[in-house]
């Protein structure tokens, strides 16, 4: 039997390519010049697409160019990346990576947290630059005290919320409704969790459904003592209103690890000593980085053994049907 025809859109990392090497017949399509004379050429064989948040948006153009495409597999559990729509009106699935991150995240969820309140990075600097010799470095802010709000609290969510009850903070959260068996308590608005807390840690999913969703209002509710870790999208905050407040101390400092325009971040924000800025490293450890790239490998071996997809969105559920022999 011939091997199903993959198209790999940008360099992933060796255990993706090696294990759709040894399963599949896969194309690169960077590797190609004339990308749009390549896809003419195997389009219309290519059955399965492996695709990564990192590189360019897989939207309608490229759908079109893939008409029989039955699955895309994205590596990341957030998936923005994907048009799930124009995947579902064409009865594509698209999968993505859960679970598999969440202690990864939240692990540096937390870093980043402590790292903003405590100064660590601005302290390391001020080390190397000699200047403790001349005077000890100055106080910090604290996360004693602190009243946490967890701006969705879905799989990640949870996790920084497990590790938080450690640190002896008070927990709530905010999302579209109440979770049943939470005990946290609820904020049916952002404003309102906003004005009952000092920190807010964000970490929803990006899109339309979020775009704007920390904005100047929710800033000035957090309040001048107030911190913003954003883990999510930066699609995610208003970064204008955000450079606002912490220009003028509407809030005290935010940790962020992702921007509206990635790898491009404001130079405003750069220049600003009082914030901590990390190039979207939260699930960036080898050991992570491999299990989400086997995922991907995995939910296109199992569609195509016929098992059906792994992990698919809940846009492009699994309806039981296979792949075609
Ligand atoms: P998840 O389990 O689906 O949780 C998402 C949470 O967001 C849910 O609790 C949901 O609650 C809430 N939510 C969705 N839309 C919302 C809205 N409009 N307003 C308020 N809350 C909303 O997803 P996850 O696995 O935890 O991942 C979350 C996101 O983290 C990913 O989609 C990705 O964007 C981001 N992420 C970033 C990194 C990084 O490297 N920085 C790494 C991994 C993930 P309701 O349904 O009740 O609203
Ligand atoms: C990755 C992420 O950095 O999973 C996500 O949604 O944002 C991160 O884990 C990203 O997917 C890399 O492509």
């Amino acid at each position: 039997m011939s091997k199903a025809e993959i198209l790999m859109t940008a360099p992933m990392m060796p255990v993706v390519a090696d294990t759709l090497d040894r399963a599949f017949h896969l194309h690169r399509l960077w590797e190609h010049e004339d990308r749009e004379a390549y896809l003419s050429e195997i389009g219309p064989r290519i059955r399965g697409v492996a695709t990564s948040t990192l590189y360019g948006r897989m939207e309608a153009p490229l759908f079109e160019r893939l008409p029989n495409l039955e699955i895309v597999s994205s590596f990341g559990v957030g998936y923005d990346n994907v048009d799930v729509v124009e995947a579902a009106k064409r009865n594509v699935i698209v999968t993505n990576t859960p679970d598999v991150l969440n202690d990864e995240v939240a692990d540096l969820t937390l870093g980043l947290l402590l790292a903003t309140l405590r100064k660590i990075p601005q302290a390391d600097r001020y080390l190397r630059e000699g200047r403790w010799l001349k005077a000890p470095f100055p106080l910090s802010p604290t996360l004693r005290e602190r009243n946490i709000g967890i701006v969705g609290l879905g799989r990640i969510g949870k996790a920084i919320a497990k590790r938080l009850e450690g640190f002896d903070v008070s927990i709530a959260y905010h999302g579209r409704s109440r979770q049943e068996g939470v005990a946290y308590p609820y904020h049916p608005t952002l404003v309102g969790l906003a004005e009952a807390c000092d920190v807010l840690i964000v970490i929803t999913p990006g899109g339309a459904g979020t775009r704007h969703l920390i904005n100047a209002d929710v800033l000035k509710a957090l309040g001048p003592n107030g911190v913003l870790i954003n883990v999510a999208r930066g699609s995610v905050v208003d970064e204008r209103a955000l450079i606002e407040a912490l220009r003028s101390g509407t809030i005290l400092t935010a940790g962020l690890d992702v921007y509206e325009d990635e790898p491009r971040v404001p130079q405003d924000l750069i220049e600003m000593e009082h914030v901590v800025l990390l190039p979207h490293i939260a699930s960036g450890s080898v050991h992570t980085r491999n299990a989400m790239g086997q995922l991907v490998a995995d939910n296109l071996v199992a569609w195509f053994e016929g098992r059906g997809p792994l992990t698919a969105v809940p846009e492009t559920p699994w309806d039981g049907r296979r792949s075609k022999p």
